[in-house]
């Protein structure tokens, strides 16, 4: 098979590459290591700043989104057992959209298949080849995709990054000494917008996908076993840590459970000759944010527009400038995660020094124009 940009991966950045060209008269082909009901089915990200949701809706793939997304004009900060509303539209002139991750997968998928896009799923030992010189390759055991270049969007434990020979890429990382616990559930979410909870036991986030669904996520240790949590025990932390006089916790039958480590990473430069790096195969940053997906798609928008540039004029300027503009992006990003991060999850061992800290940080932020104002304008984008 022969394509002009071969993708390595179908998530969010991978798919929205894909569709992305395909408005500008550029052929791909993508190519993942999962089935489509498993990619389809992945519970993860479910906050899209004002610029990704424009976006999906400019590339004729909003619809869905715009009936079922939940528009948020703000969320709340809750420490001290009081809620603190932090509004995006008056500080930042902006909204964000829950929708889950999954959806904008489905969207996409779809898209891509009913204009004859091909995703090749359940491919078997990826690997890719050539991208230092002029015969980028990608190779399964099912196909060899002959490509002029290749966008590896393969996420963190994918192929591509680690296909790049050493010395070419930095990595820069740094390990949280926690993880997050998180749940589905059907159950009506307490409040119409976000929690996001300082408790002295630990970081707590109320979040939601539907008027029915309700998504929550507990700070833990990073080693923990989710044995150790049955359903009992994840709905008493929950009610502990989110306890509050504006609303009480609607308890229901959780439908998933999982736990994900907090880390942040970025390798420079996003690119390796005519391989580009995309989404989180380039960088991680904790959830906090909500910035991973947003990332991922701003990194797809930028690809997509400097292939589209390339095979109108011959320039090659934009992939030039590729990786440098998504980096700077990327590093504002991980920094605003570190900071919300920061500020609201437990430290150990230093004797309550850290926790008063934030709590005197959380004070300033929702006492402060200013304050309230950064975090408005780095949270919807
Ligand atoms: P993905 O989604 O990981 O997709 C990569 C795809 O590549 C496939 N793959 C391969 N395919 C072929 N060959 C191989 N060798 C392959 N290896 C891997 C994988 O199967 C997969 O389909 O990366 P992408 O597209 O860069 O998207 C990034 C986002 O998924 C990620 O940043 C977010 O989910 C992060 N994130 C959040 N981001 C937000 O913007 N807002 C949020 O609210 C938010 N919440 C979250 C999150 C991530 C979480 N977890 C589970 C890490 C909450 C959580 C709990
Ligand atoms: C989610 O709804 O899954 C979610 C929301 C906000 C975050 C992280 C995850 O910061």
């Amino acid at each position: 098979m022969r394509t002009q940009v071969g993708i390595v991966g179908a998530g969010p950045a991978g798919l929205l590459l894909s569709h992305l060209l395909h408005l500008s008269g550029v052929e791909s082909i993508v190519v993942e290591c999962r089935s489509r009901a498993y990619v389809e089915q992945r519970v993860r990200a479910g906050v899209l700043e004002q610029a990704s949701a424009d976006l999906l809706v400019e590339a004729g793939v909003g619809d869905r989104m715009k009936r079922e997304g939940l528009v948020h004009e703000g969320i709340n900060l809750l420490f001290n057992r009081r809620l603190h509303r932090i509004d995006f539209q008056k500080l930042a002139g902006r909204c964000i959209t829950v929708y889950g991750q999954q959806e904008i997968v489905k969207d996409l998928i779809r898209a891509r298949l009913e204009a004859s896009g091909q995703i090749i799923f359940e491919a078997e030992g990826v690997g890719i080849e050539g991208f230092l010189g002029d015969d980028p390759v990608i190779r399964s055991r099912e196909c060899e995709i002959e490509c002029d270049f290749i966008a590896g969007c393969d996420g963190d434990h994918g192929v591509c990054r680690t296909a790049i020979p050493e010395g070419i890429l930095t990595r820069y990382e740094r390990n949280y000494p926690f993880a997050w616990l998180g749940i589905l559930a059907q159950a009506a979410p307490a409040s119409k917008e976000l929690v996001y909870a300082n408790h002295e036991r630990g970081f707590a986030l109320l979040s939601m996908r539907s008027p029915t669904v309700s998504r929550m996520y507990l700070q833990c240790a990073p080693e923990e076993d989710l044995s150790n949590w049955p359903d009992d025990r994840i709905w008493d932390e929950l009610r502990t840590r989110l306890e509050c006089d504006s609303f009480q916790l609607a308890e229901g039958p959780i439908v998933q459970k999982g736990i994900t480590p907090m880390r942040s990473s970025v390798c420079e430069p996003m690119r390796c000759g005519k391989l580009f790096l995309a989404g989180d195969a380039a960088h991680i940053v904790p959830p906090t944010g909500a910035k991973g997906m947003n990332l991922a798609m701003g990194d797809a928008a930028a690809l997509a527009r400097a292939f589209a540039e390339f095979y109108r004029s011959g320039s090659r300027e934009m992939l030039e400038s590729y990786s440098g503009a998504c980096l700077r992006r990327t590093w504002r990003a991980q920094h605003f995660a570190w900071w919300m991060t920061s500020m609201l999850h437990r430290c150990e061992g230093d004797g309550g020094f850290e926790h008063r800290r934030q709590l005197a940080e959380l004070e300033g932020v929702v006492g402060s124009r200013a304050g309230a104002g950064y975090l408005a304008e780095n949270y919807a984008g």
